[in-house]
């Protein structure tokens, strides 16, 4: 008998799975932000990473796993095989290129297609009742391209958006105003992108919409210039790629949160993309972010935001451009 079988005397066999494995395709700078965010908030006790590269994915996989006594001995598990990945509650795509300094979202959308053409059919043949969660870019394309591939509902799969983008602008907001980014209520909507919408109208503190107080708030003969932060918003992933090669803190807490209210089923609000066709008048069959209610079924219900006429037109021409896009597409 061998110390092990001496040691315990077996009762029943292990359950394998604890009902919120989280899988996260791609070890780069994204993913192990997603991974690490999700470990370190408890918002799940099971991750399994997946990567392309063995080595890198090993490396990741060993230094996450000496730290689990420290995030309440969360499982960690790591393989190039999919197989790994059976009975995902959520799978998170960060796997694919990123922008080159300069480069746009946009330009990285063939690519990064091919790279959806392999991945989701193998998520989705092991875990078929998952909800994905796509982050790679640009989002709002590739969210689309693996809906179409996944064959499943559009409630079951959500790109990150502009969860992001709104967290960008309610920091923003909150150090012009000098009160807490959770205190400032305001959403980014549209494409995760250059073209992304400033819901002004909507911009409030405690209740107070502050174009009651500055009708001209987010215009561009505003006198106090606010307008400024949302293009500090479409100029922050520049910025930070510029000065550090890539973003990955923000974006790894922006998809945890998202994460968490999928499998806390919470109903928490948060601007992320979805399939857009009907809302707002928009005719196009593609994703783009809008204020959503996220549960453990992924989206239940998108908020009918009360937008403005040029509002409203933005987010229409930003339909029109993401369907120019994919109609260019190979998959
Ligand atoms: P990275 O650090 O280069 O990591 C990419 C990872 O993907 C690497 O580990 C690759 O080995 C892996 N990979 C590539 N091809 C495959 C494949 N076929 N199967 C499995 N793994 C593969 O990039 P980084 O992590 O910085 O960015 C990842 C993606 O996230 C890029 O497309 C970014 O543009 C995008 N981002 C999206 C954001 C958002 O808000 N939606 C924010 C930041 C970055």
């Amino acid at each position: 008998m061998g110390t092990k079988e001496a040691l315990f005397t077996n009762v029943s066999i292990p359950v394998r799975s604890s009902g919120n494995k989280v899988t996260v395709v791609g070890v780069g700078q994204v993913g192990m932000a997603c991974a690490f965010s999700i470990l370190t908030q408890h918002v799940s006790s099971h991750v399994c990473l997946i990567d392309c590269v063995e080595d890198k994915l090993k490396g990741e996989l060993l230094d996450l796993q000496h730290g689990s006594s420290f995030v309440k001995n969360a499982k960690v598990e790591a393989s190039t095989d999919y197989a790994i990945s059976a009975g995902s509650k959520v799978c998170i795509v960060t796997a694919g290129a990123r922008q080159r300094e300069g480069e746009t979202r946009l330009d990285l959308v063939q690519r990064n297609t091919d790279i959806m053409k392999f991945i989701i059919p193998q998520l989705v043949k092991y875990s078929p009742d998952t909800i994905l969660v796509i982050v790679s870019n640009p989002v709002d394309i590739l969210t689309h391209v693996a809906w179409k591939l996944s064959g499943l509902p559009k409630h079951r799969v959500i790109g990150s958006g502009t969860n992001l983008d709104s967290s960008r602008f309610r920091f923003l907001l909150s150090q012009r105003l000098g009160v807490a980014p959770t205190s400032c209520h305001g959403y980014i909507i549209g494409e995760h992108g250059d073209s992304s919408v400033a819901v002004w109208s909507g911009v409030n503190i405690a209740g107070v919409r502050l174009r009651e107080l500055n009708p001209k708030m987010g215009s561009a003969n505003d006198a106090e210039n606010w307008s400024q932060l949302h293009q500090q918003v479409i100029d922050s992933a520049y910025e930070v790629i510029k000065l550090k090669g890539y973003t990955s803190w923000a974006i790894g807490l922006s998809v945890s949160h998202i994460v968490g209210a999928i499998i806390r089923n919470t109903g928490n609000i948060q601007a992320v993309s979805v399939h857009v066709k009907g809302l707002h008048d928009i005719e196009q069959d593609v994703f783009l972010s809008l204020p959503a209610v996220l549960g453990e079924e992924g989206v239940t219900d998108v908020v009918n935001q009360i937008l403005s006429v040029e509002e409203k037109g933005k987010l229409q021409s930003s339909a029109k451009l993401m369907a120019e896009v994919q109609d260019g597409l190979r998959f």
